[in-house]
């Protein structure tokens, strides 16, 4: 695959996309990050950027995972304390998942975030930025709630971080797309460059094909699920024969075969009788989905693999996870 092709497959959104090629065109020893709240169990939402960071080390990039502490804390998850623990937990399963020691920088953000000259570029921000500003890029990452102070230097601390870690590309789900835009007006007003942006998109809820599946109440896979509870929540997705027409709802199955298992497996194999047809094999996500949009393959038969193969991707994860608890 061509590395430009490589850094922004599955992405929703570059921005812009004159910057990406030129990244994509050198992009030996540049670096891309990503940060995460640090929560104590990894779900299909972090392991959908992390894959996105598998990609990019791929083509040859440097990657920071920056485990955001101080952003956590800012957004009322834990005492501070907890938070590091949480952390700790966090970067064992993204290695676990894939995320090669060696090849990644884990950064806490409170490394760097509390230094004097970190703390007085974030007052010059706060000084050019205006609330309403911060607030609308705020507004997707904190859901809705009465905005504190916390919730607006939140944003303006992510815009730092992305010139204090030196990075060439900021990486994230779709809702971080206001924050990096941010970003983009206002590292100029302190003197620094602007960054390009890449966005995965936020993939729907498992039941319903609405939403977003991280978001509470949906149902969401993450590292804790046993293989039997991650079957059963497969089995129970939302997965039409045909495409909606209306278009609105998305094909959770299919969304995650393409941006989950497709990404991290060369060939995918759908294992059936003999009676049914035998088994079936795919090189690329096109193929599986237009097969099953014809009836060649059943919606059941796509679930079971789905789950054979989401099961794998977490097993290291699943299994580290334990151990971690088993320590406690
Ligand atoms: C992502 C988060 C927090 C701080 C960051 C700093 C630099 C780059 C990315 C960062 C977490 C993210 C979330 N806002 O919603 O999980």
């Amino acid at each position: 695959m061509d590395t430009y092709d490589l850094i922004t497959r599955n992405a929703e959104e570059v921005v812009t996309d004159e910057e990406v090629r030129e990244l994509a065109a050198d992009p030996e020893g540049k670096r891309a990050y990503v940060g995460y709240e640090p929560s104590g169990v990894l779900h299909l939402g972090h392991l959908l950027t992390a894959n996105k960071l598998i990609d990019l080390q791929e083509a040859g990039m440097e990657v920071v995972v920056l485990l955001a502490d101080v952003h956590a804390y800012l957004n009322d998850k834990g005492t501070f304390e907890e938070i590091r623990d949480t952390a700790e937990q966090m970067k064992a399963q993204f290695i676990a998942y894939g995320l090669e020691e060696d090849q990644t920088e884990f950064v806490y953000g409170s490394e760097f975030q509390l230094d004097e000259e970190y703390v007085l570029d974030l007052h010059e921000l706060e000084v050019s930025t205006t609330l309403n500003r911060a607030q609308r890029a705020m507004a997707e990452i904190q859901g809705g709630e009465t905005a504190k102070v916390s919730h607006v230097v939140y944003p303006l601390m992510q815009t730092l971080d992305i010139e204090y870690l030196d990075l060439d590309l900021a990486v994230g789900g779709l809702d971080q797309r206001k924050v990096h835009m941010l970003a983009r007006e206002e590292l100029p007003e302190l003197g620094y460059d602007v960054r390009p942006a890449l966005h995965t998109p936020i993939v729907a809820d498992l039941t319903s094909g609405e939403g977003k599946m991280s978001s509470s109440g949906g149902v969401t896979i993450s590292m804790e699920d046993s293989t039997d509870e991650l079957e059963e929540k497969v089995n129970s997705a939302y997965c039409p024969p045909t495409r909606d027409p209306e278009g609105d709802l998305e094909n959770p199955v299919l969304e995650l075969f393409e941006y989950h298992v497709f990404p991290r497996f060369e060939e995918i194999t759908v294992e059936r009788p003999e009676k049914y047809g035998g088994d079936l094999t795919y090189e690329a996500y096109e193929s599986l989905a237009e097969d099953l949009e014809s009836g060649e393959l059943h919606p059941a038969d796509a679930k079971g693999t789905l789950a054979t193969y989401l099961d794998e991707l977490i097993a290291s994860g699943r299994e580290k996870l334990r151990e971690l608890r088993a320590e406690e």
